[in-house]
């Protein structure tokens, strides 16, 4: 198994167990900050917080302020670009239609477990600690870094999407008849968006990570989160230092502009290619750790469970799976006799989408859509079809299905689990002619 890859589930559990072992250490040859080049960078209002060597990570000031709408999100959602889950908010497919390759701002899906804090960025600092840094305990002192350090380190901008794990798990009932728990999504909690930031690599450097370190715990400053009546604490969720140290991002800007409130403001993860959990908004600190690390979300939930599964479910989910959507409303109306040059998107965080079939006849027969443009590695193609309509009225399935570099292509069916995650089987998109 190649140490770097740190894709698969299997990989991701190996690595977390097998911690130095498995990954080699990543940072040889690199310099490692001096304690005077760690203050120099938290210079300013940092610094005192620097050396107060609190280990506890207490909470920034963060403020729950009233968002602007009852689901706590803050932007508009203005029902012709987003379906609302309480405090979701699902992109409408047909939003798509007409835009260029990035999901814009106003119409990209926002998933929270709570509500979008209103965090101050002159005050907000990130903040590392733990036993994967220099410095063993209690010695060891947080490492501070405000908005303006982040600033001021080299930037690099990627494309990525962002997916939530249970993208499309609406159609584990609507499509398959099953049972699952969590938001029914359908196909809109994807988006994609170029990332302004500093790598979480850089950052974990200056930080003086150690060799024996082989877990993050990244944490959001959004409120804790109460699952049917218990508290879990704040969203977090731990990160492979390998998977870190490869292709992670701290964001401060999405699609040009500073990340807006529902998408992380002032600083994120961006976990290229992984589930859309695995980038933590508005971050507050990172524990390090030379110890592999747990939280709910990586025990209790974005693991699989059900039949087929042990008892503690699945190992935790990394990458997401290949999928298809058409830039058409759920249940288009269309005219019949006539040629509709059908458009939609597919993505998989296995890499790039090598070619998409369509089916307009239920799955019977399949053609090639034209891909256009090149994909970003790490973004979605775009593709078109055209659909000769059929010159009689009534019910029609669409059906997309697209394979990836990898050889992974959509199936008829998605596995069950009792989470409904991961459903990547064929999407019947209905459409009506008149
Ligand atoms: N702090 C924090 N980070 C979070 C979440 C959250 O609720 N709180 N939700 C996660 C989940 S489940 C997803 S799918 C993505 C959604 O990112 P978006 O809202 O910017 O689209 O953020 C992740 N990061
Ligand atoms: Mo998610």
């Amino acid at each position: 198994m190649n140490p770097d890859d740190l894709t698969g589930e299997t990989a991701y559990e190996t690595a977390r167990e097998l911690g130095r072992a498995n990954a080699r250490d990543p940072l040889q040859g690199l310099r490692r900050p001096s304690r005077r080049g760690l203050l120099r960078l938290s210079a300013g209002a940092g610094l005192g917080a620097a050396l107060a060597g609190t280990a506890a990570a207490p909470r920034a000031a963060a403020s729950t302020g009233p968002a602007a709408t009852a689901a706590g999100i803050v932007k508009p959602l203005p029902p012709e670009l987003f379906v609302q889950h309480g405090t979701n908010a699902e992109t409408r497919w047909e939003a798509m239609r007409g835009q260029g390759y990035l999901t814009r701002a106003d119409r990209f899906f926002v998933r929270n477990h709570v509500s979008t804090p209103l965090i101050d960025a002159r005050t907000w600092r990130l903040r590392l600690w733990g036993t994967g840094l220099h410095g063993a305990p209690p010695e060891a002192r947080p490492v501070e870094f405000s908005y303006e350090d982040l600033l001021g380190m080299r930037a690099e901008t990627i494309t990525a999407f962002i997916e939530c794990t249970g993208n499309g798990r609406g159609f584990y009932t609507s499509q398959q008849g099953q049972k699952v728990s969590g938001t029914p999504w359908r196909l809109g909690a994807v988006g994609v968006a170029h990332w302004r930031g500093v790598r979480l690599a850089s950052v974990l450097e200056r930080a003086g990570l150690t060799r024996e370190a082989v877990d993050l715990l990244p944490r959001g400053l959004d409120d804790e989160y109460i699952d049917r009546g218990e508290n879990l604490g704040r969203v977090r969720r731990p990160l492979p230092v390998a998977k870190a140290l490869k292709d992670v991002l701290l964001a401060y800007e999405m699609n040009g502009a500073p990340l807006p409130p529902d998408h992380g403001y002032p600083v994120r993860l961006v976990v290229p290619s992984w589930v859309g959990i695995a980038s933590i908004k508005w971050l507050g600190d990172i524990q390090v750790s030379d110890q592999p690390l747990y939280s709910p979300w990586n025990t209790r939930f974005y693991r699989l469970f059900g039949p087929g599964h042990p008892p503690e479910g699945s190992a935790p989910l990394t990458r997401m799976n290949v999928k298809s959507a058409f830039e058409l409303p759920w249940d288009a109306t269309l005219t019949r006799g006539r040629t509709h040059v059908l458009h939609g998107r597919s993505w998989s965080g296995n890499g790039r989408v090598r070619h998409v079939s369509i089916s307009t006849d239920g799955g019977a027969t399949w053609h090639r859509a034209r891909i256009h443009g090149a994909d970003a590695p790490g973004g979605w193609v775009r593709w078109e079809y055209p659909w000769r309509c059929p010159g009689t009225t009534g019910r029609y399935e669409l059906l997309a299905r697209a394979t990836d570099e990898t050889g992974a292509t959509q199936p008829d069916t998605a596995p069950y689990n009792t989470f409904g995650y991961l459903f990547g089987a064929v999407v019947r998109h209905p459409v009506t002619l008149v």
